[in-house]
């Protein structure tokens, strides 16, 4: 079966902080997911709080807005076989102490607010996730 995807990945402030960025990519290639498109950008916390609208009703939706417009992060289109849920698998579990071992979060994360990476979890906010920091 064929089903090349494409998805949105963010490398985290916690991760950027850390100088992470080269480790992080080097697991999504050594995984077969290329990395079509990457910038490294500071988004304000007006533009964290329009990307991360879906969780606008959480408690932890203002710690969250403000931790990813923090400082620095990576975002990527991933393309792949199967990348959206390649990527999740690569990931690992939102709660690092839940990730499995050798996932990103697993190896990297803090905690479950400072877990290193992001990544679109559905093909139509792979889409809405990849249009909102690509589209220009
Ligand atoms: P995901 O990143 O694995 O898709 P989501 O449930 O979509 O997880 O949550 C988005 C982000 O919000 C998580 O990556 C994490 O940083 C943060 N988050 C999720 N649940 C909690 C929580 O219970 N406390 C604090 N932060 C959380
Ligand atoms: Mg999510």
């Amino acid at each position: 079966m064929n089903n090349r995807e494409q998805t949105l990945s963010i490398i985290k402030p916690d991760a950027v902080e850390r100088n992470l960025i080269d480790d992080i990519k080097k697991i999504f290639i050594s995984n077969n997911i290329n990395i079509k498109n990457s910038k490294k950008i500071h988004i304000t916390k007006d533009e964290a709080a329009e990307f991360y609208k879906v969780h606008q009703s959480k408690p932890f939706y203002n710690d969250l807005c403000a931790y990813l417009s923090s400082g620095p992060i990576v975002v990527m289109i991933l393309e792949g076989e199967n990348a959206i849920l390649a990527n999740r698998k690569i990931m690992g579990a939102t709660d690092p102490r839940k990730a499995e071992e050798n996932t990103i979060r697993k190896l990297y994360g803090i905690s479950i607010d400072k877990n290193s990476v992001h990544g679109s979890d559905s093909k139509e906010n792979a889409k809405k996730e990849i249009d909102f920091f690509f589209k220009d």
